[in-house]
């Protein structure tokens, strides 16, 4: 197939040169903004936001729960850009347009990534509202054929070919956010709910770590589909973030990711999906047991997104100013 076009790196980078004073221009930590959480931007203080229509090469976000701009701003002292509104391959953009920000952001001097989203748990130890550091991805669209974020012409010359994902998810970054989550958990933030250490090998563990299975989406997983990414060792299961983690990999940019769990996804065994028991009841005339199926909506999703968002954004926050002390 024809070779795609260098993405506009150079006229987003000059568009962003006039409209950032001095201080923002050179972000140290990007913070992707998952469903539902683009108010982890709250944050920032000194805040420009920049819309993507005025960025060369960037898509709209066309997702309830997304906005389309990249904010720029401090934290602390550290300066950070946010991307509020992500893309995602299942709304049809082209997989160089979703790992196109990540890049940009890369150029633009950002050293971490911290990447949130929102997840159905697989795992039947994880709650609803409760977050997850993702230790590692199952990513099957990637194994299986050109959803790949990286094929394609390398970038450049100095463009890795070959990226290795081993150590995708830096220990230096999640041990930050471990540290981060376990002064909040002291200062009570997560609430009573949270069953904080119900997870974790040790009882002071803050945050369970947990695998993410990326799927294509836009469809939410079958139950045979959701036991079926259990079986294969993932937790907790989404539609964004790996093409991300890609980006920022080949990029050299360290990273860590934070999953909201809006959902616990439908694994049931089959016989809760079958009918065919209740329909038999109904010929024999015998008193059955009615199974009503449940299923999961964005709305829920963005709800708890709603709910949580100040936590998540709290966690974010101190991360942030953990790395910039480090
Ligand atoms: C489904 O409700 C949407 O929520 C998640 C899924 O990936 C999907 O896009 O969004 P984020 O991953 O962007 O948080």
């Amino acid at each position: 197939h024809a070779p795609e076009s260098v993405p506009p790196f150079a006229e987003a980078l000059a568009t962003l040169e006039q409209l950032l004073p001095a201080k923002l221009r050179t972000p140290r930590v990007g913070i992707v903004c998952g469903s539902g959480l683009s108010t982890l931007a709250k944050s920032l203080r000194d805040v420009v936001e920049v819309p993507y229509d005025k960025l060369a090469g960037f898509g709209k976000s066309t997702v309830q729960g997304h906005k389309s701009a990249l904010a720029f701003g401090l934290i602390g002292e550290v300066p950070v850009v946010a991307m509020l509104g992500r893309f995602h391959p299942y709304e049809g953009h082209p997989m160089r347009t979703v790992a196109y920000p990540i890049r940009l952001l890369a150029k633009l001097g950002v050293k971490e990534l911290l990447i949130t989203n929102a997840v159905g748990a697989l795992n039947p130890a994880y709650d609803v509202g409760s977050i997850v550091l993702i230790a590692d991805h199952l990513a099957l669209p990637n194994l299986a054929g050109p959803l790949n974020a990286l094929f394609g012409p390398p970038l450049s010359a100095d463009t890795p070919r070959f990226v290795p994902l081993s150590d995708a998810y830096s220990r230096r970054v999640r041990a930050q956010v471990l540290h981060a989550a376990y002064e909040l958990a002291k200062e009570g933030v997560f609430g009573a709910d949270a069953k904080l250490n119900a997870l974790a090998p040790t009882p002071t563990l803050p945050l369970p770590e947990g695998t993410y299975a990326y799927v294509a989406g836009p469809t939410y997983e079958t139950p045979a589909e959701g036991r079926f990414l259990r079986a294969a060792g993932a937790d907790v299961v989404g539609m964004s973030t790996v093409p991300e983690v890609l980006a920022a990999r080949e990029a050299g940019v360290a990273l860590a990711v934070l999953s909201l769990v809006t959902n616990k996804v439908v694994v049931g065994e089959k016989e809760e999906g079958w009918v065919a028991g209740e329909v038999v009841d109904e010929i024999v005339g015998r008193e059955g047991t009615r199974r009503v199926q449940e299923t999961v909506s964005h709305e829920e999703v963005l709800e708890v997104g709603r709910q949580r968002a100040e936590v998540m954004r709290q966690l974010v926050e101190r991360v942030v100013i953990r790395l910039g002390a480090a």
